[in-house]
């Protein structure tokens, strides 16, 4: 299979505020690197990504977080401010105005949602590059229909229309499904598998009946986003019925999870949709610090094998997983089981 990678990655470390504790990002720059090697050994070959588009990003983000992003670590510097990351300390009260701050400390606050998600030097470029992979990714599969993952780093899949958090910037399932439909797919779905509800990518077509979302992630009453992904979430104005959320709760055993993946695709088969987007989270896996959930590496194989059965033009986009040394073998298990 083709695998769309690139070495940007490398210098985006960030820091992260886990449970109290302020120190490295779970999401490092180990996990990309774990990854590439694995799928090398595995035969797979390896190719760069084209330009990113703006105008593609412009149309799930908004142009002015795109922009906010794109200078955030520049204007931090410029400000006097000398700690290695920014981020934010302050977010909007409930019911707040929603006025948007012109300074630096308090725009970093309107655009973001959580204290795991930080700013350096090396950070957009990342990030674009990242997003890069996903549009690569859709554009090989519009041209030759053959199945293409994008080894995104950082993940995408939290990141809404104009914030940033749960590790993601810019929403690269998003812009995959975007490239898609801008290719001429009338209709696509997102599948998302990731551990965590996949937020960010809900807010971004959950008005829209042309990008179908479902997700299988833990229940966010007690599991991170914590704020979306409920069962009664089904999609808003014209994209009713356009949003599938199957939350489980912590703890769910390999079956039930099974079970739960059968009802999305399902779903997915009966809308006929005419391609595929998965968000690929291996945070699902047994030994994942960030998770609870108990998959082994072969039980991704019969994931991926039952995505398969749907037989559609299929793009698979990395999101969580921080198992590092088991990273490699997880995301080659799913690849397997898709060809
Ligand atoms: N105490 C993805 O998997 N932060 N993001 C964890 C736990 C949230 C995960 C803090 C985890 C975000 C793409
Ligand atoms: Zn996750």
């Amino acid at each position: 299979m083709i695998v769309v990678a690139s070495d940007a990655h490398r210098d985006h470390h960030a820091s992260e505020l886990h449970d109290g504790d302020f120190g490295p990002s779970f999401e490092g720059p180990e996990r990309a690197e774990r990854i590439a090697s694995a799928l090398a050994a595995e035969g797979h070959a390896l190719v760069g990504p084209d330009p990113l588009d703006l105008d593609l990003v412009g149309r799930v983000h908004d142009a002015d977080y795109v922009e906010f992003l794109a200078d955030a670590w520049d204007r931090w510097t410029e400000r006097g401010l000398t700690a290695p990351m920014a981020m934010a300390h302050t977010w909007p009260p409930r019911g707040s105005a929603g006025r948007r701050p012109t300074d630096l400390v308090g725009r970093l606050g309107y655009h973001s949602f959580a204290a795991d998600t930080t700013i350096g030097a090396g950070t957009w470029s990342a990030v674009s590059s990242s997003a890069a992979l996903a549009q690569s990714a859709a554009d090989r599969l519009a041209a030759d229909g053959e199945a293409v993952y994008a080894l995104c780093r950082p993940p995408g899949h939290h990141a809404t229309t104009d914030q940033f958090g749960g590790y993601c910037y810019l929403n690269n399932a998003a812009v995959a499904a975007q490239r898609l439909v801008d290719r001429g797919s009338a209709t696509v779905a997102v599948l998302d598998v990731d551990y965590h509800h996949g937020n960010g990518t809900q807010h971004i077509f959950e008005a829209r009946r042309d990008v179908f979302v479902a997700s299988v992630h833990a229940d966010p009453i007690e599991e991170f986003p914590w704020f979306s992904g409920h069962a009664d979430e089904t999609g808003v104005d014209d994209g009713a019925g356009w949003t599938l959320n199957l939350p489980l709760p912590r703890g769910t055993d390999v079956p039930t999870w099974m079970a739960t993946l059968d009802r999305a695709v399902d779903r997915i088969g009966d809308l006929g949709v005419e391609a595929l987007v998965v968000s690929l989270g291996v945070d699902t896996y047994v030994g994942d610090p960030l998770g609870t959930f108990a998959l082994d590496t072969g039980d991704f194989t019969l994931a991926a094998r039952r995505i398969a059965e749907l037989g559609l033009p299929t793009v698979v986009v990395q999101e969580g997983g921080y198992a590092d040394d088991a990273l490699g073998r997880n995301v080659a298990a799913f690849l397997a089981g898709l060809s």
